[in-house]
Formats: structure tokens, C-alpha cells, sequence
């Protein structure tokens, strides 16, 4: 006899969800619950509603016989599992989201009638989400690249798209070279490799030939592009916008998200090690967070100017390769985004999810940036291809939820049924007919915009180093140094000579320590390569302070996650004091040690581990504590994963806290002793590594022998 397996028990999940309508399980269009076996579990059905009798079994004919084509529950089954992928993002294909709310801090009527920005205390509902740019769907969370930083506000007056990333300029000027870019910049089409990586001479050969991404590569070499956490970025909407307010009056604007746990990064050689130890890393330091009620936060700033302000500054506000520093134009906050709620399910919401761009609410207009009216286009136009019908607006993630009504119809997965006549305008037969209104409704504003008709470039977009000098000398020198190091290290693995070389000459105009440094680092002598010509001479702008990380740094442990690693026979008293004053300075505090069991401490208590010293390498974490006994210790004075726990700690510029058997392994991997390796005595020695740590990278240690 075949065999018959009993439908197994509902999971708590499918309890969740059965449990009240509106789940989408369990509900049809006219509101009916469910087929159900008893309180709080769901009969399994067919997409027809047919209760299905056996999920384990395809139909046969006869006991070892063919499966019969009348089985039109399998086919059904196995023909939605084939179409379940649809076209990923063809950018920003790899992404995490959540869900929160933006609170309004302060009443900006003066500058725009967007009621979301019209109260303080106002809260609006966002979904945000993050992604990475060059790799597919499946790639690894911490290559170098960009981060997207998607908001979708929905506002009481319709959805408003905040489309940015985390760094506040663009590689190109105008949308007629973006499938060049991002073809450079993805897989080569010939050999499909490398995935999710900018090194490779496709995309250095194009910036080559490309000078005004010159400020955006200075961006993307610094240490932005390898962020710790998803937390801990910035995000800028790259493009100047316009606000209006209810008088018709407008200013332009640059919008800034910055994060309240300050920008905080990787070095490269962890980036590389957590891309093996936990491909998800970002997406699972997202979630977790939010699943520990660790929410993160940023504030919303806007930088507010006139047009005679855009006049007075050295280049052109239109173009999207420049930044105002904000030593020019303050920053104002506006408001606040929490993240407070994890997707019910990823690909329902995160995978679905379409920004738009053009979806702006009264209040909002665009400016003339070639970039930004191209990215008009585009977006409304993947939608289309990746959701595959223009009702994707009715898809639960991306519908307003403030009331929506018009008159177009149909198409396919037309979710509504509309009901009525009257699907046009004007009409007379229907008074209730949805209707337009001059006073509510969006305006764009009354520009004249006159010229002749031409394919051009503005003479005004025409500067490309000033602006890349200005980044680089705003950096401190550690920010430098890893600039120089990224720059050597991608264009080492560009194959062909004169590409790198084109790219060094640019360099030279740029700044002569940047270009000599990233020389040395490819064995090219000084004096070997002629500066590129440039279209208008760098200017030597002042530099902007604020631009670097270094200075978002908060000096809190609160969001960090740090390592206490323990051997057997740790003294009791210590991990307690240890381990409470990480908590009490609000950091995310794992315990790993030699087995995911747990270890036995001192006082024969069992400590539970949240990770085994082999999945769990210290690249992971933010800090890290070594803990143990003169016994327990000793087996991992030979072992390669422990003595790597504290080498890849020193070399990844962490803070390490070492008791005594701890400074016994420190001993053993070689380590060095600098400010941010604490010996813990006393609670004051906690204290000083309570510091240490919460200053993040300890730059003072790089060039000490075993760091890069
Ligand atoms: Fe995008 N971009 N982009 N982009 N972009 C997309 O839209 C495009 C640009 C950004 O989490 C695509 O839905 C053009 C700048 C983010 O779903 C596509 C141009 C900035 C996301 C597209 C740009 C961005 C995208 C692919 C130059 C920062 C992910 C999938 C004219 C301000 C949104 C999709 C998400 C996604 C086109 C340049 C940010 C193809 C044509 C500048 C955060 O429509």
C-alpha cells in the first residue's frame, strides 16, 4: 500500500494568520471566513477553495503506476511553484525592509503644504527598503557598493517615494548613460562574473572614460560602501527637489536621513570575511534589531534654499554629482523614522514593494536635474515589467491607505470591482463619480521653461575634480588611507594596464597624495603618468568637516553587538560584571564559546551560548571580550579558530576585553597591546573598554604589524 500521511498540525504562523479576517488566508473578495477544522486552524485548500484530502501523494494510476494528468491538484501546486519568481530588480535587486512611521518634529508650512510635514507629533506609516546596487537577488549582503535607501511615506494625501541612497551623489549626469553604467558595472556578459563587485575592468574602463563620476567613485572607495549595518548609514535623496508651500511659493530642497547611531563601517578585509561567515549579515542585524524591540531611528533633514542662494554656489545645484555642504546650506531636522516592525512575509512585501520617484504628494515638485526627470520614467516603467500589470498599486505593500479613487479599470489582476456605470468623465449619471479638485489637488508648479531643442550637456555640470577634491581633503587620514587602499585594491584586479593608468591620471587632478598613494600601491613610478585634461581646471573648494564619518560617531555601545567569548571554568564573578555593564550601556551582547551547549563557569553554573566559537568568528561583531581559565583556555591556545577570534579582532581595529587567560590567547595569536586592548581587573578596567568599544574602529592601531 502507499503510504498516507495525516495533514500535520498548523503552525503557529498559519494560526496567526487564520485568526481574524483580512489575513489573506481564509478570506475571498466578499469577506467569507474560511473552510475550518476547529479554533484556530485552517482546512488546507486549493487556490479554488477545494479542501484538499491528501498533500502528500500525487494521483497514480495503480500502486506503482503513472501519475494521472486529471491530478489537477498537483498541477495546480506545481504550476504555481513555477511561475513563483518574477524578474528581479535589474538594480537593487538585493534588499531588506521593514516597516514604521515617520513622526514630524517640526511644522514646515512655511516651505510646504504636505500635511505629513504640517504637525509636530504628526506620525505617518513608512515602509523602508535597503538594498545593495550590482548583485542579484541572491548575493551577499557586505559587498563595496552603494546602499539604496527607499522610503515609501503613506501620507494622508497619497504615497510619497523617497528613492535614495547612502551616498548623496550619482555617477553620471544624465539618464541617457545609466544602462551603460550599470551594464559596466554588473557581471561581465561574456563570462557572468564577478557578481556583486565593481572591481573588474568593465566598470573601471567606463569611469575612465567618464570623469564626472569622479566625485561618486571618492564616495564609493570610502568606507560608506562597506557599512557595519543597515542601522548605520545615512541616506540623502541625492537630487535637488522643490517644496511648495500653500502660498505657491517654492524653494528648492535636498533631503538627508541621518543615522542616530552615527555611520558606522567595516574595514575591508571584514567585509570579505562576513560575505563567507554570514552572507546575510545586514539583513539579519535589520531583523533582529527590530525583533529585539532595538528599533533603529533615523532624523530627516532638510537643506532649504532659494534660487539666488543656488546662484551664489561655485556649481550647479541641477547637477546630480554634487553636494551643498552643509557648512553652506545648514541642515535642518523635520523629523524622525522609526523602524518598528518586520515584514509579515518578504516577498509579498519587500520583493513587491515599487517606488516610484514620481510619486510625490501636494507640496513636493521636481527640479530640471537630467538625472532625476530620466529616473521619472524609469521606475513607473520596471514596475510595469516586474509586477507584470499597472494595478500594482492595489498590491497591499504599495496601496495608499488613504481613500483612492478613479476611473481607470481593468488591466490584468484587477483586484477592485469597481461597480456602477460610470467609468468616465465628465459624467452626469452617477453624482457620487470621483471628481477633481484645483484647491486639494496636485499642481505642478507654473515654470516657464524655454530654449531651443538639443542634446546637450550644460556648460555649468562641466567641472568633475573640484568637488572629488573637496571629498578627499574633507576626510580625516585614516578616511584617506582606506580611500587609497580601496582605489589600489580594485584597480589591482583591473586586467588591462592603460585602464588603470587612465584612471590614475584622473587622480593626479584630483589630489597629489590620493593619486601617489593609489601609484605606489599599483607599482606605477611618480612621474610615469600625465594627468588627464580636464574640462574646466579643479578649483580648491574649502573643505567640509561634516562630510566625514568619523564625526557622526555617537561614542555609545546602545545598537552595537558585541562578543564576549568564554572557556570553560570563566570566573563566575567576572562574565556577570562584564556582561551587565555591556547590557546596561545597551549593546547586543552573544556569548559564544567552544559548543553551542553552553559552557560551565567557575561556580559550576552552565552560561548558555547564542553561537559556537566555529560559526561564529569575531568579523561578526562590533567588540569583542576573551574570557576563561588557565585549563580552559588552554586548548584553544592551538586552535586555529580562537587564535584567528583575536587576530582578525586586533586586525579589524576592534576594541578587545582580555581577562587573564584571555591575555594568555592574545599572547598566543601574536597580538599586539595598544589603548583598545583592556586588560579586566577591576570595574574600572571595564569601564576603559566600555569607552574603547564605544568609540568603534580604533584607528590609531593601523600599521601596527598584522593590520592592513
Ligand atoms: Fe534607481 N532604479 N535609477 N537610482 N534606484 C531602480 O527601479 C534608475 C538612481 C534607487 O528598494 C529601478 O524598482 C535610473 C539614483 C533605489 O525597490 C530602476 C537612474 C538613485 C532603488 C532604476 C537611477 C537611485 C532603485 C530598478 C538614472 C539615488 C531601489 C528596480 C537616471 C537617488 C528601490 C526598481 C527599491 C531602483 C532606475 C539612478 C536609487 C531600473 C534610470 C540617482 C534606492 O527603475
Amino acid at each position: 500500500m502507499a503510504s498516507r500521511k495525516s495533514v500535520p498540525p498548523a503552525t503557529n504562523r498559519q494560526r496567526k494568520l487564520a485568526a481574524g479576517p483580512g489575513s489573506g488566508l481564509g478570506t475571498g473578495q466578499g469577506g467569507e471566513t474560511h473552510q475550518v477544522a476547529g479554533p484556530g486552524q485552517a482546512l488546507l485548500t486549493s487556490n479554488q477553495g477545494v479542501v484538499l484530502a491528501d498533500n502528500q501523494n500525487s494521483l497514480h494510476g495503480g500502486d506503482r503506476g503513472p501519475t494521472l494528468l486529471e491530478d489537477f491538484l498537483l498541477r495546480e501546486k506545481i504550476t504555481h511553484f513555477d511561475h513563483e519568481r518574477i524578474p528581479e530588480r535589474i538594480v537593487h535587486a538585493r534588499g531588506s525592509a521593514a516597516h514604521g512611521y515617520f513622526e514630524c518634529l517640526r511644522d514646515c508650512s512655511d516651505w510646504t503644504k504636505a500635511s505629513f510635514l504640517s504637525k509636530p507629533r504628526k506620525r505617518t506609516p513608512v515602509f523602508t527598503r535597503f538594498s545593495t546596487v550590482a548583485g542579484g537577488a541572491g548575493s551577499v549582503d557586505t559587498p563595496r557598493d552603494v546602499r539604496g535607501f527607499a522610503v515609501k511615506f503613506y501620507t494622508d494625501e497619497g504615497n510619497f517615494d523617497l528613492v535614495g541612497n547612502n551616498i548623496p551623489v550619482f555617477f553620471i549626469q544624465d539618464a541617457m548613460k545609466f544602462p551603460d553604467l550599470v551594464h559596466s558595472v554588473k557581471m561581465e556578459p561574456d563570462r557572468a562574473f564577478p557578481q556583486a563587485a565593481s572591481a573588474h575592468d568593465t566598470f573601471w574602463d567606463f569611469i575612465s572614460l567618464m570623469p564626472e563620476s569622479l566625485h561618486m567613485i571618492m564616495w564609493a572607495m570610502s568606507d560608506r560602501a562597506i557599512p557595519r549595518s543597515l542601522r548605520m548609514i545615512d541616506g540623502f535623496g541625492v537630487h535637488t527637489f522643490r517644496l511648495v508651500n500653500a502660498a505657491g511659493q517654492w524653494r528648492f530642497v535636498k533631503f538627508h536621513w541621518r543615522a542616530a547611531l552615527g555611520v558606522e563601517s567595516t574595514t575591508w578585509d571584514e567585509a570579505v570575511k562576513i560575505a563567507g561567515a554570514d552572507p546575510d549579515y545586514h539583513r539579519r542585524d535589520l531583523w533582529e534589531s527590530i525583533e529585539r524591540g532595538d528599533f533603529p531611528v533615523w532624523e530627516l533633514g532638510f537643506q532649504v534654499f532659494d534660487q539666488a542662494t543656488a546662484d551664489r554656489l561655485p556649481f550647479d545645484v541641477l547637477d546630480p554629482t554634487k553636494v551643498i555642504p552643509e557648512e553652506l546650506v545648514p541642515i535642518e531636522i523635520v523629523g524622525r523614522m522609526v523602524l518598528d516592525r518586520n515584514p509579515d512575509n518578504f516577498f509579498a512585501e519587500t520583493e513587491q514593494v515599487a517606488f516610484c520617484p514620481s510619486h510625490l504628494v501636494p507640496g513636493f515638485d521636481f527640479s530640471n536635474d537630467p538625472l532625476l526627470q530620466g529616473r521619472l520614467f524609469s521606475y513607473l516603467d520596471t514596475q510595469l515589467k516586474r509586477l507584470g500589470t499597472p494595478n500594482f498599486h492595489q498590491l497591499p505593500i504599495n496601496a495608499p491607505k488613504c481613500p483612492f479613487h478613479n476611473l481607470q479599470r481593468d488591466a490584468q489582476m484587477q483586484m477592485m470591482v469597481p461597480k456602477g456605470r460610470v467609468n468616465y468623465e465628465p459624467s452626469s449619471l452617477d453624482p457620487s463619480s470621483p471628481r477633481e479638485s484645483p484647491q486639494r489637488g496636485f499642481n505642478s508648479l507654473a515654470l516657464s521653461e524655454t530654449g531651443p531643442k538639443a542634446r546637450l550637456r550644460p556648460e555649468s555640470f562641466a567641472d568633475h575634480y573640484s568637488q572629488a577634491r573637496l571629498f578627499f581633503r574633507s576626510m580625516t587620514p585614516p578616511e584617506q588611507y582606506h580611500m587609497i587602499s580601496a582605489l589600489g585594491f580594485e584597480l589591482g584586479k583591473v586586467e588591462t594596464p592603460a585602464v588603470r593608468e587612465r584612471v590614475v591620471a584622473h587622480l593626479l587632478l584630483i589630489d597629489d597624495a590620493l593619486a601617489r598613494g593609489v601609484m605606489d600601491k599599483l607599482g606605477l613610478p611618480p612621474g610615469s603618468i600625465t594627468p588627464a585634461t580636464p574640462a574646466r581646471p579643479p578649483q580648491n573648494l574649502p573643505p567640509s568637516p561634516a562630510l566625514s564619518q568619523v564625526a557622526s560617531r555617537s561614542g555609545s555601545l546602545k545598537g552595537r553587538h558585541l562578543a564576549l567569548l568564554v572557556a570553560e571554568g570563566a570566573d563566575a564573578q567576572t562574565v556577570e560584571t562584564v556582561k551587565t555593564a555591556l547590557e546596561k550601556a545597551r549593546a547586543r551582547v552573544s556569548v559564544i564559546a567552544d559548543k553551542i551547549s553552553g559552557v560551565t563557569l567557575s561556580d559550576g553554573t552552565l552560561l548558555p551560548a547564542d553561537g559556537a566559537l566555529a560559526g561564529s568568528p569575531s568579523c561578526l561583531f562590533g567588540a569583542v571580550v576573551v574570557l576563561g581559565s588557565e585549563d580552559g583556555i588552554a586548548p584553544w591556545l592551538t586552535h586555529p579558530a580562537a587564535l584567528d577570534f583575536l587576530r582578525d579582532a586586533w586586525r579589524h581595529l576592534k576594541a578587545i576585553g582580555l581577562d587573564d587567560a584571555g591575555q594568555q590567547l592574545a599572547q598566543a595569536a601574536g597580538i599586539g597591546s595598544d589603548d583598545a586592548v583592556v586588560a579586566l581587573a577591576d570595574r574600572r578596567s571595564v569601564a576603559r573598554y566600555l569607552k574603547a568599544a564605544g568609540q568603534g574602529k580604533f584607528f590609531a592601531r593601523e600599521g601596527q604589524p598584522g593590520t592592513d
